[in-house]
């Protein structure tokens, strides 16, 4: 008896809305118009990711809402395109600017090197799109199911090789954004295209992608830019001196959710070697295979990680030779050292500083005794360099002469934000998610649960003498992985209010996933677990034995979960 042919399984809802969206503008404009409501329909909320843009609503005051019968406080985050995170103090002054005039008052800068507003009044929208566009800004691919913010090295080292890295990075950036001109119809008020060649997305197609999409560039010895947790990441290879090509590495993604097994953080694989001139071209070959072979059922096994799990590398490279006409070399020897920022006072080989500041979560704003935004808004206003933001959510002063120096000392010594004034090396390595009250998605606290959490332990590691040791710490309020926590010596996953799972044992240069160690504990559980863990490595670590790899030699179970095929170095 012949077997009929398998069902096909329904497209996710999200591919019906692409499909009909007319290029990403489905009906956004007349959502914007409705002031009945601060809210815009679902469908749309989907299209707005692709411009930038998230609808969320302040999870603090939700039930008090619900409970008067009000409407929930709805706002959007807008997250701006910024590719290597790079931003001029032009920039800079009309974005502080902004984010009082238009926002909640805050800057927060992400683990993807750009920035996000927070709390933006759907009628505040286009001011501030417009805002950002006239110092040459803008949201486009911030978020959907694209290629995003792309990720470079931000050490403003001055050499030629970094910058040549920064210019791939950009090149490919600008390559793959979508050729879509929604956003600009949508919020600068541009006419509309009459006539001529009808629009099309040729790299992209009507539905995008599968999924979204992140790409990274590093510069070895630094791993600043966690390479391995990018679908598609590009190793820089120096020899000689010079930049000679990129091992690329393919497949790397932490999202997953509890209990379910089937999604898991996984580390990207190395493809092999190919020459400068080939970036672009192989990261077409990357983005359309994905594009053509992702998942496009189920969500959440659409990133390119499941891909290339489900087919096979040996398949995935094959495929991307083929489309783009490359061939992979072996991959060339290279090696990480480090993941942290510089920080403090550097100089650079062309005689200029720069300045590597702290910033607790990446948050901007004027607390009590800690006034960043207003000392950042002064020293942009005399600064003659850039900014350059970092994957750890910091922030890179560079470009400084040696007049110009002390002005910029004594803001930062007014305002009292010098880093000797960070207390530890746990607190230079610490990162967290956003979570809440913004995260629609946020099971426990992150951002504002992390300065307990710091504190708790800095006073541990002070009566063990590990306070100067950098060790790696971040938190999300929920296992998407958003500060990267699996790649963290200690990492805390949101589970619940108060709730987390424990996470130990990843490298510090960011080459190996960590594994769990305890499911669901609270700050007081974690710190009973863990004080006798590092009074044992303080007493045997082996020389310059980091705190994650004392944990995976000594304290893990063999069996502890996380999937981390394929080699890296
Ligand atoms: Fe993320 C969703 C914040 C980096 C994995 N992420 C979200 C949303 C938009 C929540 C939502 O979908 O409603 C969060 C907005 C919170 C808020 O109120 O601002 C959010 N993600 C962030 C940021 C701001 C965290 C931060 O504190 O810095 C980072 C912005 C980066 C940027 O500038 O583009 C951020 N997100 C990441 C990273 C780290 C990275 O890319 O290097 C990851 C893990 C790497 C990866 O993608 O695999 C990450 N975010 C996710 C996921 C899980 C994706 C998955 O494959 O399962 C989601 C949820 C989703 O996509 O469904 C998510
Ligand atoms: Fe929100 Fe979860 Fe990302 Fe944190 S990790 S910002 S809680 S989606």
């Amino acid at each position: 008896m012949s077997q009929s042919p398998p069902v096909p399984k329904p497209l996710a809802a999200n591919e019906t809305i692409k499909s009909n969206s007319h290029l990403l503008r489905g009906s956004i404009a007349s959502d914007l118009a409705d002031t009945s409501t601060g809210a815009i329909s679902d469908d749309n909320g989907q299209l707005t990711k692709f411009h930038g843009l998230y609808l969320q609503d302040d999870r603090d005051l939700r039930n008090a809402l619900k409970k008067a019968g009000k409407e929930k406080a709805f706002s959007f985050m807008l997250r701006v395109r910024l590719p290597g995170g790079r931003c001029t103090p032009a920039q800079w002054l009309v974005l502080d600017s902004l984010a009082d005039r238009v926002a909640n008052q805050s800057l927060r800068l992400t683990t993807r090197q750009t920035f996000q507003f927070h709390g933006v009044l759907k009628g505040n929208l286009k001011p501030l799109i417009k805002g950002m566009h006239e110092v040459l800004l803008d949201s486009i691919a911030a978020c959907g199911d694209v290629n995003r913010n792309v990720m470079a090295p931000p050490n403003p080292e001055r050499s030629a090789v970094l910058q040549e890295v920064y210019n791939h990075a950009r090149a490919w950036s600008e390559f793959a954004l979508p050729k879509t001109r929604a956003y600009h119809e949508i919020w600068l008020d541009d006419e509309k295209v009459a006539g001529g060649e009808p629009e099309s997305e040729p790299m992209y197609g009507a539905t995008y992608l599968p999924r979204k999409f992140k790409t990274g560039f590093a510069l070895p010895p630094s791993n600043d830019v966690d390479i391995f947790s990018q679908d598609l990441g590009f190793i820089a290879i120096v020899e000689s001196g010079r930049l000679v090509g990129y091992n690329v590495v393919v497949g790397g993604g932490l999202g997953m959710s509890h209990g379910n097994e089937e999604t898991f953080p996984r580390l990207a694989d190395q493809l092999g070697f190919i020459d400068t001139q080939s970036v672009n071209a192989v990261g077409e070959a990357v983005l359309t295979t994905q594009r053509d072979h992702g998942d496009r059922t189920n969500r959440k096994h659409a990133r390119l990680k499941y891909t290339i799990e489900d087919r096979g590398l040996a398949w995935f490279r094959a495929e991307v030779e083929r489309r783009s006409g490359v061939t992979f070399g072996p991959p060339r020897p290279f090696s990480f050292t480090s993941i942290q920022d510089p920080f403090g006072w550097q100089r650079c080989a062309d005689g200029s500083w720069f300045y590597g500041l702290h910033i607790l979560s990446g948050r901007i704003r004027d607390a009590d005794g800690w006034p960043m935004k207003s000392a950042l808004r002064e020293i942009a206003g005399i600064h003659e360099g850039d900014f350059r933001l970092t994957p750890s959510q910091n922030l890179t002063i560079s470009g400084v002469t040696d007049q110009k120096k002390p002005l910029i000392d004594s803001i930062l010594a007014r305002h009292g934000l010098a880093s000797e004034n960070v207390r530890s090396g746990l607190r230079l390595n610490a990162l967290s998610c956003v979570a809440l009250p913004t995260c629609g998605l946020a099971l426990a606290e992150s951002e504002r649960a992390l300065p307990e959490f710091l504190e708790r332990f800095e006073t541990i590691l002070e009566q063990l003498g590990l306070k100067h040791d950098a060790i790696s710490l971040r938190i999300t309020g929920c296992p998407n992985g958003c500060a990267r926590p699996y790649l963290a010596e200690i990492g805390f996953v949101g589970r619940a209010p108060g709730k987390y799972a424990l996470y130990l044992g990843a490298s510090y240069q960011g080459t190996r996933l960590n594994r769990l160690f305890a499911p669901s504990v609270t700050l007081d559980d974690a710190v009973g677990l863990l004080t006798p863990v590092l009074k044992r490595y303080a007493l045997e670590r082996q020389d310059n034995e980091r705190f994650g790899d004392w944990c995976d030699r000594v304290t893990l179970p063999a069996d502890a979960t996380f999937h981390s095929p394929g080699t890296r170095s």
